[in-house]
């Protein structure tokens, strides 16, 4: 029988597509989707929901303050604005990808494909983490973060932590492993 733990690490995952990409329900305009919704269509308890965005390990989600909605915090591809704080980057931030999307981002910078934000981190730990959950053989390159800000780019810092950005020009980045 699989544990409570790896049954919660499920449950997430599918409240992360429900949250984030989830094309067939119609968001708030800040991402926010009805607890009523998923308890009813998708078989969450309000229960399991406190106990995920409780102990979510990169707590991506929040409810809202009378906790009739809930919502992911970054990382969607629906369109939605989940009110991100503009913020200053420190001076270096890290971005993790597979090794085979080299050749393209040197070529077109780090684009945020199916997402709304490109994706970056404040460690180097962090964005190894991000390379290699899908690729065993991933980089990371450094970005540029305080030249990009003072060369006009907006950078958001997520409530949970993700710096986020439009785009990262191949000019900001600086391979540091291979
Ligand atoms: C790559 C997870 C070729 C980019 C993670 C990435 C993160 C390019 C992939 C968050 C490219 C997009 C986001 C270019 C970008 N040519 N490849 N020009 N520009 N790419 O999943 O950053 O656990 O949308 O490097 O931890 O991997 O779900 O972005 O490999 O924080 O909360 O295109 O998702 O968070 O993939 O991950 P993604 P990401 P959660």
């Amino acid at each position: 029988m699989e544990s409570q733990t790896t049954h919660l690490i499920k449950r997430g995952k599918k409240l992360s597509y429900l949250l984030r990409h989830d094309k067939s329900y119609n968001f708030d305009e800040h991402g926010w989707r009805e607890v009523s919704n998923l308890v009813a269509n998708h078989g969450f308890t309000m229960e399991e929901l406190l106990e995920i965005v409780a102990t979510n390990n990169k707590q991506r989600y929040e409810f809202s303050e009378d906790m009739k909605f809930i919502r992911a915090r970054q990382g969607h591809s629906i369109k939605v604005d989940v009110e991100l704080a503009e913020s200053v980057p420190p001076d270096v931030l890290y971005h993790g990808t597979p090794k085979e999307n080299l050749p393209s981002i040197l070529d077109k910078g780090i684009c945020k494909m199916s997402r709304n934000h490109v994706h970056l981190s404040d460690t180097i730990e962090t964005a190894s983490k991000v390379g290699a959950r899908r690729e065993k053989d991933f980089i990371v390159l450094s970005v540029k973060a305080k030249q990009m800000h003072e060369d006009g780019f907006v950078f958001y810092l997520s409530r949970n932590q993700v710096w986020l950005t439009e785009y990262v020009p191949a000019k900001y980045l600086v391979i540091i492993t291979q």
